[in-house]
C-alpha cells in the first residue's frame, strides 16, 4: 500500500514536470534523445545545489547582433532586466516554499504566486529570446525550410504574409510585452499571439516558438519610439534552426 502510494506520487511528480517541459531533462546529467519542446533545467539555469536559477550567459557575444540590437542594449537587457526576473523568481519560489513549510497568511501565496508568474515568465521568456536570435553573419534572419515552412504557409498563406502579422502583431502590443509565434497542439496549428508583460494572455497549452521582446528596454537606445522598424529588424537575426526545432518537438 505504501509502495504503491510513494509510486503513484512518483509518477504524479514526472506528470507535473512534463507538463512543464522538464521531464527527461538533464536534471540528472544525461541529456534527452529529443530535447523537448520547452526547456531543460540547464537551459533554464537551474542549479540543483543552491536549488535555484542562476542567469545563463548569452549564447554569444554581447556584439554579436549588431547592427540590429546593439551591444549595450544587449548588456543592459541581459544582465539588469534578465537578472531581475532570475532574481524575482527565486525570491518568489523562496516566500512560497516558506509558506509551504513553516506557516504564514495563505492569503499572500496569491501575491507571491503573482510574482512567480511574472518573474518566472520574464526568465523563460528570455531565455527562450536569446536563443532564438542568431548574427546575421552567422545564418541569422532568411526564411524557415522544410516542415515549418509549409506549416507557416498553411496557416498564414506565405511566409511574407506571416512575417507582416506577425511584427505588426508585436509592435501593436499595448504597453510592454511581447509578440509571438506559438503551436497549438489540439488544433495543431500556429498562431500569433500578443503577450502582455511577461505571462498575460497566454493559454497554459501554448508552446512558444518564436517570441520578439516589445518592451521598450528591448530596443529603446536604438530605435526610441521605431518600434515597428526594431520588428522589422528582428527578423534579420532569427534563428530559424532554433525555432524549427522548437516546433519539431511539440508536435512530435
Ligand atoms: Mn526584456
Amino acid at each position: 500500500m505504501d509502495h504503491d502510494l510513494s509510486r503513484r506520487n512518483a509518477i504524479g511528480g514526472i506528470a507535473a514536470l512534463g507538463a512543464l517541459g522538464l521531464s527527461g531533462s538533464g536534471a540528472l546529467g544525461t541529456q534527452p534523445k529529443v530535447r523537448p519542446a520547452r526547456f531543460v533545467p540547464t537551459e533554464m539555469g537551474y542549479d540543483p545545489q543552491k536549488q535555484e536559477f542562476v542567469l545563463p550567459d548569452l549564447p554569444y557575444a554581447y556584439n554579436a547582433l549588431e547592427p540590429v540590437i546593439d551591444e549595450q542594449t544587449m548588456r543592459i537587457h541581459h544582465d539588469k532586466h534578465h537578472a531581475g526576473y532570475v532574481n524575482g523568481a527565486n525570491a518568489a519560489i523562496a516566500k512560497l516554499n516558506e509558506y509551504l513549510w513553516q506557516g504564514g497568511d495563505p492569503a499572500l501565496i496569491q501575491h507571491w504566486e503573482r510574482q512567480l508568474s511574472f518573474h518566472m515568465g520574464g526568465h523563460i521568456n528570455h531565455t527562450l529570446f536569446w536563443a532564438a536570435m542568431k548574427p546575421e553573419s552567422e545564418g541569422g534572419g532568411g526564411k524557415p525550410e522544410g516542415n515549418l515552412l509549409a506549416q507557416i504557409e498553411k496557416d498564414f498563406g506565405t511566409y511574407n504574409a506571416f512575417m507582416e502579422y506577425f511584427t505588426s502583431a508585436a509592435t501593436k502590443v499595448e504597453g510592454s510585452g511581447w509578440g509571438w509565434l506559438v503551436y497549438e497542439p489540439a488544433s495543431r496549428r500556429l498562431m500569433v499571439l500578443q503577450m502582455q508583460n511577461q505571462q498575460d494572455m497566454m493559454f497554459a497549452s501554448a508552446v512558444p516558438l518564436l517570441g520578439i521582446d516589445v518592451w521598450e528596454h528591448a530596443y529603446y537606445l536604438k530605435y526610441q519610439n521605431r518600434r515597428a522598424d526594431y520588428a522589422k529588424a528582428f527578423m534579420r537575426i532569427v534563428n530559424w534552426e532554433e525555432v524549427s526545432r522548437r516546433y519539431e518537438a511539440a508536435r512530435a
